[in-house]
């Protein structure tokens, strides 16, 4: 393959990360889906779990409507340590309770070295969150697992800095990485974050890695959500990751832009219709 549009792209190429590597891009098996082909795969579910009624009726409602994969936090890394800290195994054990009741695999994040081993024998996906991105011994950590990573840009981390912390991972020997731009901080308080689209372009360029968008840490608010969700498609993006409750009014954690699940149901049926405008489909079941 030629590689002549990385010379007119800033920055250095990466060892393992860098498109030169494996010009066709990485996809990665999840069983029900395959991401980085030609399916947009969503991820979606609550910020953090918080009982078992709350994990089951998301779980049921975002499967039966399109998503792939269902996410819900047992470890929450909050900003205060007076806020709800997670249900830990109690929360990774709904999990699995739900992936057996549903068939939908499950994203959960791993914040702690010494969690790998537990984290890892309930989720499907393990998650390394925003925080996390420069936590060299647990990247190293989640290297030597061999099941996919999703791993969050740091908020305050260049495109460099997220890349080369990815080849850690990649360097333990865990080929299945998949890239998450989850907005940044700027000077702009108005959102939570500013979600960076620059970033879905200038990743896919630069690796062969599939990169998804989380839009709703990327703005804050589940009315901004749907559009930049539909954004995320046109973009390019890969799939997306997007916080979803059964009543956000009552969330424990980030409710403010958690989407309901009417607003997921409508999204579902938004994306699916901008998808094959650029080459890619959403597979939603047929009873939608
Ligand atoms: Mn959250």
């Amino acid at each position: 393959m030629n590689c002549d549009f990385l010379t007119d792209t800033p920055g250095k190429l990466y060892k393992l990360a860098g498109r030169q590597v494996r010009t066709e891009g990485t996809k990665i098996d999840l069983g029900v889906a395959r991401v980085g082909g030609d399916e947009f795969v969503v991820m979606a579910g609550p910020c953090a779990i918080e009982s078992e009624e709350q994990l089951l009726a998301t779980a049921r409602f975002v499967h039966s409507h399109g998503a792939k994969v269902l996410r819900g936090g047992a470890f929450k890394p909050r900003t205060s340590p007076f806020s709800f800290q997670g249900l830990e195994e109690e929360g990774l054990k709904l999990l699995r309770k739900a992936r057996q009741e549903t068939g939908i695999p499950v994203v959960t994040e791993v914040m702690d070295t010494r969690q790998v081993e537990l984290v890892h024998e309930y989720a499907d996906i393990l998650q390394v969150g925003s925080r996390s991105m420069q936590n060299f011994p647990l990247l190293k950590e989640v290297g030597k697992c061999r099941k996919p990573v999703l791993f969050k840009r740091g908020m305050a981390a260049s495109i460099d800095e997220y890349l080369l912390a990815a080849e850690y991972i990649l360097n333990g020997g865990n080929e299945q990485v998949i890239l998450c731009e989850r907005g940044i901080r700027t000077f702009e308080t108005s959102t939570r974050n500013t979600l960076d689209l620059n970033a879905i372009p200038m990743l896919k360029r630069l690796s062969h890695l599939p990169v998804l968008i989380d839009p709703s840490h990327g703005t804050g608010y589940s009315w901004m959500v749907p559009a930049m969700a539909r954004a995320a498609v046109a973009v390019g993006a890969d799939g997306l990751l997007v916080e979803v409750h059964y009543k956000p009014d009552e969330a424990l954690c980030d409710g403010v832009q958690s989407l309901s699940l009417d607003m997921f149901a409508d999204l579902m049926q938004d994306l699916s219709r901008i998808a094959p405008a650029v080459e890619r489909y959403i597979d939603l079941p047929v009873s939608v």
